[in-house]
């Protein structure tokens, strides 16, 4: 048994150039697991807290200190010696040890980091890649399937240069082909989306998750954009490769209104549900994600009802990677989908019960990034590993987004699915 030695731990820097925890542990046995923990921008109320020094005078408050103080005092001589297989036992102790509901003692960005350098110290312990031991202690009896990406070419909202309300403009590959041939289809449109913003003039230049961010569109224009892009590459719109939304709507959520510039005027919920419906009349899309802000429960539901039974409803602000907003969810028939980020929620156990409940409830799980983001690959391995069946990295370019996509394509090539 590999009992857990030491714990270190350091600020670095993401992909925003903003500092955060990195965490090293090792084993009696000699065994290592580093750990580095993404961040959002557009965060949903029920996060876990992300512990901040709020110290002006240090990278303008954005600093981590307190964060990695409390991996190496705390956390660390608190999980120290225990099984470093025992991920329950581990997580267990490492929320006893902060003691409240979010995290906001500690900080989830430091416990996170303890939890996952854990599981990547216990694989190396039993010498299994990450995402074999992910799928022999949690998923042993479903196949390996490596999930669906979804990309985003188009970055607005607090992703983007500050003109399309709307946060992510993707595009979906048919499950139908293999993650290899979807990850070449992603990298081919991306480049002939820049062309076409080249042809046309526009700002092609990126935005934090690697999606161009133009400055002349509106967001029903950026659909328009995608879809011409589409029809004149080799694939076939609405049957290769489909057009999807992330609204983050509680970014242009004020006075309980939506300002969104393709309406003349604020948009209340009903208007908000109308537009989309006849947005997505002329834009059939693959799935919908926090279309309405994350306490409109009824509205929601509304339009689970209205909208297109194919399309997927998808809950990320809303739901949190929580267990108690899913049920709530699911009683509610708010969602059909759900986004999985473990940094929303602070440990891996908990990140887990979340997907068990939302595979027993039948919602679709989508694994996903951060829109500030480390090097680290871990959610491409827990997205196979787990058996999600979308992985959304961002677009298919910059080093930190890149990272994961093409961990996907190392594990497809150690499944046989290289193809
Ligand atoms: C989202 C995410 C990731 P952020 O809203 O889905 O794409 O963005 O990390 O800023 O919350
Ligand atoms: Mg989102």
């Amino acid at each position: 048994m590999a009992k857990i030695k030491t714990i270190s731990a350091r600020e670095i820097l993401d992909s925003r150039g903003n500092p955060t925890v990195e965490c090293s542990l090792l084993t009696d046995t000699g065994h290592f697991g580093t750990a580095s923990i993404p961040s959002g921008a557009s965060t949903g109320k029920n996060e876990a807290w992300e512990l901040r020094d709020q110290d002006p005078s240090r990278y303008l408050g954005m600093g981590v200190l307190q964060a990695v103080a409390n991996v190496t005092d705390k956390l660390g001589s608190g999980v120290s010696g225990l099984d470093v297989t025992d991920q329950e036992a581990i997580d267990r102790r490492l929320c006893e040890l902060d003691g409240t509901e979010n995290k906001k003692n500690l900080g989830a960005n430091a416990i996170l980091a303890v939890s996952l350098a854990a599981v990547k110290a216990a694989a190396s312990s039993t010498g299994l890649p990450l995402f074999r031991y992910l799928h022999e202690r949690y998923r042993p009896k479903a196949p390996y399937r490596l999930p669906g990406p979804i990309f985003n070419l188009v970055n607005g909202g607090k992703h983007g240069a500050g003109n399309l309300e709307f946060q992510e403009f993707q595009i979906v590959p048919s499950t139908r082909i293999s993650f290899v041939a979807a990850l070449r289809m992603g990298s081919e449109l991306f480049h002939l989306l820049q062309a076409e913003l080249v042809r046309r003039g526009a700002v092609h230049s990126v935005g934090d998750e690697g999606g161009f961010a133009p400055n002349l569109f509106t967001n029903t224009d950026a659909l328009e954009l995608l879809s011409v892009v589409i029809k004149n590459s080799p694939y076939q719109l609405n049957q290769d490769v489909f057009l999807a939304l992330d609204l983050a709507a509680d970014s242009f959520f004020r006075d309980r209104h939506y300002q969104v510039k393709d309406a003349p005027r604020p948009l209340d919920s009903t208007g908000l549900r109308q537009f989309l419906l006849n947005l997505m009349q002329e834009y059939p899309l693959f799935s919908l994600e926090d279309p309405l802000e994350q306490e409109d429960w009824a509205g929601w539901a509304k339009l689970r009802e209205e909208m297109p039974g194919s399309t997927l409803l998808v809950g990320d602000d809303l739901i949190a990677t929580s267990a108690k907003q899913l049920s709530r969810a699911v009683k509610d028939q708010a969602c059909n989908a759900v986004i999985i980020k473990p940094n929303q929620v602070g440990t891996l156990t908990e990140t887990v019960a979340l997907l068990d409940l939302a595979d027993a409830h039948n919602i679709t799980t989508i694994a996903s990034h951060r829109s500030g983001e480390t090097n680290d690959f871990f959610i491409a391995d827990f997205a196979v590993g787990l058996g999600t069946k979308f992985a959304k990295f961002g677009a298919p370019d910059r080093g930190e987004r890149v990272a994961k996509y093409n961990r996907l394509s190392e594990i497809a090539t150690y499944l046989g699915q290289a193809v």
